[in-house]
């Protein structure tokens, strides 16, 4: 990596490499700082996660500075970019404006926004078909936030929720268009199908004017050379990070509840010490050394 390469300007070279790149779901500064030092170079911040580490469901009903002082505290944490899940742009074109504005300045490289409608529902919750947005309206949306963005490396990515709703790819393919025109850097083509399928058509079928990113929740044993062969730009590994702690957190609490003792335990967790590493605490140690005077 470019030694001061601005986050944002490192989101856009892992849009616009040649090759497949990867960014991994984080949801608070620990989490962030783990998925940095894994060798991750850019960072997911997601919806889903963000919102379970909340304890609150994907609906928004974490409110968007909420969102906000959190995805800053992973910015604080790490050098790599992170791109935010900003859901569907937590209202109209002027709330989007106005996140866009607020990111910059909290050191957050880029926002991706999806085409449904305020309050959002998760893409994998099942029910009645997903209303989606105006594709007018949501490419006001992105005009909106491009004209709003101060630095020209803040990327926003439109998520197109077509397939997720159970349109066609054609209609996938005419709102990607549409998004790509209103000024998107990427499209984010969502499905929840078990297989690559739809997405390979809409692949096939993509004009290249802007990169592709996938998110492969569900078509998890779709080879990884699928997606390079198919031209995808990124992938991302959208909560992964999130389940495995809950599945550790589990485990290990009812350990400590059925046998009342930390014995059998220790050994199986981080140490104290990897917590005050992961913290950052060794440079705290030595600028004491510098600044804090013999007292
Ligand atoms: C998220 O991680 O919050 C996403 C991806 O938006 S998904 O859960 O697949 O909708
Ligand atoms: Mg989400």
């Amino acid at each position: 990596t470019t030694p001061n390469k601005t986050k944002t300007r490192a989101l856009r070279d892992l849009l616009e490499s040649n090759r497949l790149e990867f960014i991994m779901e984080a949801h608070n500064g620990l989490s962030a700082r783990i998925v940095e030092e894994a060798g991750f170079a850019g960072i997911w911040a997601s919806g889903l996660a963000l919102s379970a580490a909340f304890g609150v469901r994907d609906s928004n009903e974490a409110s968007w500075t909420q969102v906000l002082e959190t995805v800053e505290f992973m910015a604080d944490a790490t050098d790599v970019p992170i791109l935010l899940d900003g859901d569907t742009g937590y209202g109209n074109f002027n709330n989007l404006r106005r996140l866009v504005n607020k990111l910059e300045s909290r050191g957050v490289a880029g926002v991706c926004i999806e085409d449904k409608l305020f309050p959002k529902t998760n893409s994998f919750i099942d029910g009645e078909r997903q209303p989606l947005a105006d594709v007018d309206e949501f490419c006001g949306k992105i005009r909106a936030g491009k004209d709003a963005q101060a630095d020209p490396d803040f990327c926003i990515v439109a998520r197109v929720e077509a397939l997720i709703a159970g349109w066609s790819v054609d209609e996938a393919l005419e709102r990607a268009k549409a998004y790509q025109q209103a000024g998107a850097d990427a499209i984010l083509i969502h499905d929840k199908a078990p297989r690559f399928d739809n997405i390979q058509k809409f692949a096939d079928r993509w004009d290249g004017s802007c990169p592709l990113v996938i998110v492969p929740t569900k078509y998890y044993s779709t080879p990884t050379d699928v997606f390079r062969a198919a031209g995808i730009s990124l992938v991302i590994w959208a909560n992964h990070t999130v389940r495995a702690s809950v599945t550790a957190m589990q485990n290990t609490v009812a350990r400590i509840y059925q046998n009342e003792t930390l014995t059998g335990v220790e050994d199986r967790i981080a140490p104290v010490s990897e917590i005050f590493r992961l913290q950052g605490d060794p440079e705290l140690r030595e600028a004491e050394k510098r600044y804090a005077g013999d007292a």
